[in-house]
């Protein structure tokens, strides 16, 4: 198995730290991944965080890690969480362990954001922490 794990981002989060600041804070998706390079190196872990908007593109990422032999994901699939039966499906299809993280708390906001179906399949869930969720997530990959 390899030391690298896998920070997948959906659709939106690159305007992370640059609309909704009151959501979801002042940090941009450059700052976390500085925040996670940093708490990598402790932890001896390598980190390779990514962001798109695309679906298809963050299946392909998580077959990736699979096919890589990756230590873990933490996956950030923004409202895809709340549709993407594929999402599921992929999570289940590797053996990966999936770290579902989310900067705010979507249980506490609208009902269309109740339903997780990453959280369905996901190993662990980690949400409502703000920014440092994604530092949690790693932290609880290094203990696993
Ligand atoms: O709280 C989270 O991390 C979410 O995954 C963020 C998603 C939302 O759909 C989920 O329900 C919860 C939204 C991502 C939108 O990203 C933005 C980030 C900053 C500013 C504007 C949008």
């Amino acid at each position: 198995m390899s030391n690298t794990v896998y920070v997948l981002n959906g659709p939106n989060l690159n305007l992370l730290g640059l609309r909704e600041p009151e959501i979801y804070g002042s940090n941009t998706l450059d700052d976390v991944a500085a925040m996670l390079e940093d708490r990598a190196q402790d932890l001896d872990l390598r980190v390779d965080v990514r962001q798109s908007n695309h679906e298809g593109h963050i299946l392909d990422w998580m077959h990736e890690a699979f096919a890589e032999d990756a230590r873990a994901i933490i996956l950030n699939a923004g409202a895809l969480t709340h549709t993407s039966i594929a999402l599921y499906d992929a999570i289940k299809a590797i053996t990966v362990p999936v770290i579902e993280v989310h900067i705010s708390d979507p249980t506490t906001r609208e009902e269309f954001r109740h339903i997780s179906y990453v959280g369905m399949a996901a190993a662990h869930t980690i949400q409502g922490h703000g920014v440092k969720g994604y530092v949690e997530a790693l932290e609880y990959i290094a203990a696993l």
